[in-house]
């Protein structure tokens, strides 16, 4: 039988009994819900599927919103306690997927009713295979009048107002590598790069795409204070750069902590990021003078001897007071020059020594290298995270970087490199000019400015 779809003004009487799609009796309309910040939306989805049938709401877990959405601020257990108190809702079940396919096969509700949004929107193709699956047993999809004003975003806007707290933002890369399958990071030198990192964000057909969260750049940090990135900037300076960032800002960030100083340092370190709600510090296992990887062996690079490395990893690993906190070892074997298996000796000494997590450093252009290296890793090592910084290697797409293995993407210098050539193309223009009015076109109009950091209200 072909489901019919029919908008809610066509309707006039609930179904009782005797349909397709009943259970012991009962008629069930299917919500699916984030349920994480609930309006006046949900609430008349949740009514108008009570006029049809006992409501069975499947709750959308963490992973599945993750998967086309910004993460949830309420994590599963707590959405499903707010969700079971609203009126009308006879039972919350878990919905793994956004189309929620196990649960309709599982449940045969007569009705799922939606908002009518996802017509047309870049959930159409899932109305679409809505529709094919309860077709089977006689069920209709209902597409409610969507609420205007409730949108995606005003949502999301009212998420970040909520703010955030170092606990809450430290713990939030775990939870994110423990639902998603891969993490974009952005870099950030400035509270205006993390204001950009924090809200943009596109729609595409498989959902939205925004980055996940920040990197603290060595290299951005150092040149935006005019400095070589050779560890010249101090942890004291950097983490009042840091404050301005983390203000404005409630998404994750990854600190380059460079060799981590030594051990005795490092442990000071560890605490300081903590206390500020860092989730994570990557050191490198180099020694003597940091030069910057990029370099390659154009400069000297010399590698720790293992323990030494494998010591600050634990020294670091016992300072830290929460549990969520990660410090991951940044493998620079191959940018001094050394083999891919010399990498690998090293990192599973790392992980043995306690480090959550693996980055492996390249500039070989072909990324072959750290392909190989992401491969033979996974080999025997399948949970601890692979962090990779594709600047030269930039040609793959992340999915194919997810394919080798890896969990984490850092874009490390993209918004400084951004902002420098539009600057002195600004300054030139405005000597060659010796006025700013052929430089207006390069420039963000005042009045986009004046409004670019809303006020409290
Ligand atoms: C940084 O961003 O400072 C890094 C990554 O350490 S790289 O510059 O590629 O070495
Ligand atoms: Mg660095």
């Amino acid at each position: 039988m072909r489901a019919t779809i029919r908008n809610v003004n066509n309707i006039s009487a609930s179904p009782i009994a005797d349909i397709a799609g009943n259970i012991m009796g009962d008629t069930f309309s299917y919500v699916t819900l984030v349920g994480d910040v609930i309006h006046p939306g949900n609430l008349n989805i949740i009514n108008e599927a009570s006029k049809r049938g006992k409501v069975i709401v499947g709750l959308l877990t963490d992973k599945a919103i993750l998967s086309r959405q910004h993460p949830p601020f309420l994590d599963y257990d707590k959405r499903e306690i707010i969700i079971k108190n609203i009126k009308n809702v006879e039972m919350v079940v878990p919905q793994e997927d956004w189309c929620g396919e196990d649960n309709l096969r599982k449940y045969k509700p007569r009705y799922v009713v939606h908002g009518d949004d996802w017509v047309s929107n870049s959930m159409s193709t899932i109305r679409e295979e809505t529709i094919k699956i309860v077709s089977e047993w006689g069920g209709e999809v209902v597409d409610i009048p969507y609420t205007r004003g409730i949108t995606g975003s005003v949502i999301n806007t009212a998420r970040r107002e909520f703010g955030i707290t170092p606990e809450r933002r430290l713990s939030s890369l775990r939870r994110l590598l423990e639902a998603k399958p891969l993490i974009r990071i952005m870099e950030v030198h400035s509270g205006i790069s993390g204001l950009i990192v924090e809200h943009t964000e596109i729609e595409k057909d498989d959902g939205l795409h925004y980055f996940d969260g920040m990197w603290s750049s060595s290299l951005t940090d150092s040149t935006s204070k005019g400095k070589p990135d050779i560890e010249a900037v101090d942890l004291t300076t950097r983490m009042q750069n840091l404050t301005s960032i983390l203000e404005c800002t409630t998404k994750p960030l990854i600190y380059d902590g460079d060799t981590g100083g030594k051990m005795e340092h490092f442990v000071f370190t560890v605490r300081t990021l903590e206390r500020n709600g860092i989730s994570a510090v990557i050191i490198e296992d180099k020694v003597g003078l940091k030069r910057n990887s990029l370099f390659g062996t154009s400069v000297e690079q010399n590698l720790a001897p293992i323990d030494e490395f494998c010591d600050k990893i634990h020294a670091g690993k016992n300072a830290q007071l929460t549990k969520d906190f990660m410090i991951i070892a940044r493998l620079e074997s191959i940018i001094a020059g050394h083999s891919v298996d010399e990498a690998l000796e090293r990192a599973h000494a790392y992980v043995g020594a306690g480090a959550d997590g693996i980055m492996i450093h390249s500039k070989d252009k072909s990324g072959m290298d750290i392909k190989e290296f992401c491969t033979r890793f996974r080999e025997t090592n399948k949970s601890t995270p692979i962090v990779l910084v594709p600047t030269t290697y930039n040609q793959f797409k992340e999915k194919e970087f997810q394919e080798w293995g890896a969990n984490i993407i850092i874009y490390a210098n993209h918004m400084l490199r951004a902002s420098y050539p539009a600057m002195v193309k600004v300054a030139e223009c405005i000597l060659e000019n010796e006025r700013s009015l052929e430089a207006d076109d390069m420039c963000m109009p005042i009045k986009q400015i004046l409004t670019l950091i809303p006020e409290f209200k």
